[in-house]
């Protein structure tokens, strides 16, 4: 506006404006965020955790050492449509409409992709989407998806084309895609915005031929939680997630029902195998045959069988990570050999965390450390020092504002989460948040976790499981960092009790969560589908 009452040397001013507006616009940085499905921090090397030492990232941890370790990332509810949708608007679930999988994502409500592209960037999603059949709404320049949870061998791809069965395994596929959009496809005079999302490590783990059998003869740690029997906590009790009572022994371990035949046990979605070509059947009977065999001949009883299940689950979810590790060199590569480096955010995270053993589990959903946190990692040369570790108490809301900051976008009001630019400057952090809100709603359903909310904070963790129960937990994560400890009861924390009360439904406010009464006793919408009892 300025502009227009200008009069003399009118295009002189207005064309160093705009020569001033395509240099700024040069310098917007790219963006480049990377998901995973289910990436345990366990399972990632740069978090120094015992497994991933026995299965290292090193390139995935390059992304560490260029840049900044979040050591308190969290997510809002862990699950993975819920998740995407609060990454992408920057709101919990109960102001973006999108609380449970199974909904459909509003796409005409602002996402910072949206955003990006109205400000210019190219935009463009690759890999698994999942909160609907397509990224309506969104505006995405290119996308270029999996069909809901997506396959990990020839799987179906979608397009504005239409389906197509692509043969190649999906994170290898989604990589390929992705470099083929940065080296060919995009417009190149704009900056970009590139949502990766791979499918693995998701369930059912299966690793790509070439690392069947990498970790066949590692041995992982077991968790000293293994065999938990819940004490204490009524909604850990009756979760339908452990290795050795509720995994498909086909469909999830690939077990074979005699020595010497290739034949599943129980696999609940055939489809899976199913879509492997002849020759990748072969190689693949062949890898996992000794190994069967020998589970077959061996009579273990029951503690040992669960043992057993405990490193077939690990060997084939850490190798779906080899995969994806691979998967982030290449792209970090093809970075730095076309001079993008300088001027990318590059983010890797998982839409939530996961179980790898802890209570004698796999899966996420509850509030629980395993599955409340997840592997950030970020990495911008020059702005966010390298080598660095944050331990603020981050959370996926805070993905669309920092988005929007680093592209020099207002960010609107209503945006739940905050910048993280503040954190990522490498500067001392003032007035930073002290508590995450939490809240899951997805039962009945599969899996049985019980509908729980609650507050963390640096050191405490306050949880509230609701509808057919009504049972609080609370854990000094200082003392009893693995959760086993409920100390509602215990006296020595009335008083941290008590606060951590008030913290809760001060963010409740904060957040605008509705009243309680109004959603304790609602039905999923999805209606009977998930009786309880399982899938
Ligand atoms: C599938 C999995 C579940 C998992 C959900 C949600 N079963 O249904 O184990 O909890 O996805 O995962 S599977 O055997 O079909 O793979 S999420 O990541 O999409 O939220
Ligand atoms: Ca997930």
């Amino acid at each position: 506006l300025a502009l227009c009452v200008v009069s003399t040397a009118h295009h002189a001013t207005a064309a160093a404006v705009s020569n001033a507006k395509e240099n700024a616009a040069e310098q917007r940085p790219n963006i480049l965020f990377i998901m995973s499905d289910d990436h345990a921090v366990q399972a990632l090397s740069a978090y120094g955790h015992p497994v991933s030492k026995l299965a290292p990232t090193p390139n995935l941890d390059r992304i560490a050492k260029n840049g900044m370790r979040f050591d308190k990332g969290f997510v809002t509810n862990s699950l993975c449509g819920p998740s995407r949708a609060a990454m992408l608007t920057g709101k919990f679930g109960h102001k973006n409409g999108f609380s449970y999988n199974g909904q459909k994502f509003d796409g005409s409500q602002p996402t910072w992709p949206k955003m990006l592209k109205h400000a210019g960037y190219q935009t463009a999603v690759i890999g698994k989407w999942h909160i609907g059949k397509k990224p309506e709404g969104l505006e995405f320049d290119f996308w270029k998806i999996l069909n809901d949870q997506g396959e990990y061998y020839n799987p179906d791809i979608i397009t504005k084309d239409g389906v197509e069965r692509v043969e190649g395994y999906a994170t290898d596929l989604v990589t390929d895609f992705s470099l083929q959009w940065l080296d060919k496809q995009r417009d190149k005079s704009k900056p970009f915005a590139l949502l990766m999302h791979h499918k693995a490590p998701h369930r059912n783990w299966m690793p790509a031929l070439r690392h069947l059998q990498q970790y066949e003869n590692t041995k992982f740690p077991v968790p000293e939680t293994y065999f938990d029997d819940y004490q204490g906590r009524t909604a850990a009790a009756e979760q339908k997630l452990n290795i050795y009572r509720d995994m498909y022994e086909g469909h999830d371990l690939k077990m074979t029902k005699a020595a010497g035949s290739n034949e599943l046990r129980y696999d609940r979605w055939p489809d899976h195998f199913a879509r492997l070509t002849k020759e990748q059947r072969a190689t693949w009977n062949a890898a996992y045959k000794k190994r069967n065999d020998d589970m077959n001949n061996a009579n273990f009883d029951d503690k040992d069988m669960a043992l057993w299940k405990y490193q077939r689950y690990m060997q084939d979810y850490l190798a779906t990570i080899s995969a994806v590790d691979e998967s982030i060199g290449e792209v970090l590569d093809y970075l730095e050999a076309n001079g993008l480096s300088e001027n990318t955010l590059v983010v890797y995270t998982s839409d939530q965390g996961f179980y790898l053993g802890e209570h004698g589990w796999f899966d996420k959903r509850f509030m629980y450390e395993e599955s409340m946190r997840a592997p950030l990692l970020m990495q911008f040369p020059g702005k966010i020092p390298a080598g660095s570790v944050s331990n603020e108490l981050v959370q996926n809301i805070d993905f669309a504002p920092t988005f929007l900051d680093y592209a020099g976008v207002d960010i609107p009001a209503d945006i739940q989460g905050e910048s993280l630019t503040a954190i990522t400057s490498g500067e001392p952090v003032e007035n930073w948040r002290q508590s995450l809100y939490y809240h899951y709603y997805e039962y009945p359903g599969f899996h049985s976790v019980k509908r729980h909310f609650g507050v963390r904070d640096q050191r405490y963790k306050l949880i509230h499981f609701y509808n057919d129960v009504d049972q609080w937990e609370f854990y000094d994560l200082e003392k009893d960092p693995s959760e086993m400890n409920n100390a509602i009861d215990k006296v020595e924390y009335k008083a941290e009790i008590a606060r951590m009360k008030t913290e809760l439904s001060k963010l409740m406010v904060q957040y605008d969560e509705p009243d309680y009464s109004e959603w304790k006793d609602a039905v999923l919408k999805r209606g009977n589908r998930w009786k309880k009892g399982g899938k």
